[in-house]
């Protein structure tokens, strides 16, 4: 039984939808980043940078307890473990941890500070935090549209890339993008958001 260190956003959901996903049993414990619980030592221990999500596998790879921050390198051990949504070599691997860290170093960095600047009072520096990071959140939506244009998933079959993408792709009106703009996407996202899977991941109580 796999426990969850998470909190109800984009990061912690990529990690619910897998566990979903690959039906594993886990407990979630929930880590209210709201009243600063992320900085407590005991979490810290698990996460040092006091940051959901973090897991924590009671059978790691030496048969010992694993603990695991970063939501990519989460992604990237469950799948590996239990041998699905990232394949074992090849291009098709290269493919899918390509736009896994496409995710992790813009798709989700950039709308993060979106939400950031979104909620400040000061209007100069809301104008100019909004201006950048909207501008840079777009071009990014503007590459996986021009990439799902041709492709059914991110990067060949249904992988771990996709549920990264799809957990900020989530809050996509939080950070003011329609689909109607990007209509790939939008094909995209619906058929994910259908899976079973992924609406136990999205649905889970995080919080
Ligand atoms: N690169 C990290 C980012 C994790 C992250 O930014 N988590 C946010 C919530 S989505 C958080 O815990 N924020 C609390 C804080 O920064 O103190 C990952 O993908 O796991």
């Amino acid at each position: 039984m796999i426990d969850l260190y998470t909190w109800s956003t984009p990061n912690g959901r990529k990690v619910s939808i897998l566990l979903e996903e690959l039906e594993l049993p886990y407990r979630t414990f929930p880590v209210d980043i709201t009243k600063d619980e992320q900085f407590a030592p005991g979490f810290l221990a698990i996460s040092p940078n006091n940051k959901i999500p973090a897991i924590i596998d009671p059978d790691g790879p030496d048969g010992q307890p694993l603990h695991l921050f970063e939501s990519g390198a989460i992604l990237i051990y469950l799948a590996e473990k239990h041998g699905r949504f990232l394949p074992k070599e090849g291009r098709g691997r290269a493919e899918v941890l390509e736009w896994l860290m496409w995710q992790m170093g813009g798709f989700g960095p950039m709308p993060g500070q979106v939400h950031h600047f979104i909620a400040l009072e000061n209007e100069v520096d809301r104008a100019y935090g909004l201006q950048r990071f909207m501008a840079e959140t777009r071009r990014l939506y503007g590459v996986l549209d021009r990439r799902l244009a041709g492709h059914e998933f991110v990067a060949g079959a249904l992988s771990v890339a996709d549920f990264a993408i799809l957990g900020w792709a989530w809050r996509h009106e939080r950070h003011k993008v329609s689909f109607a703009d990007f209509p790939h996407v939008g094909r995209w996202y619906d058929a994910l958001m259908a899976r079973p899977g992924v609406k136990r991941g999205m649905e889970a109580k995080l919080d």
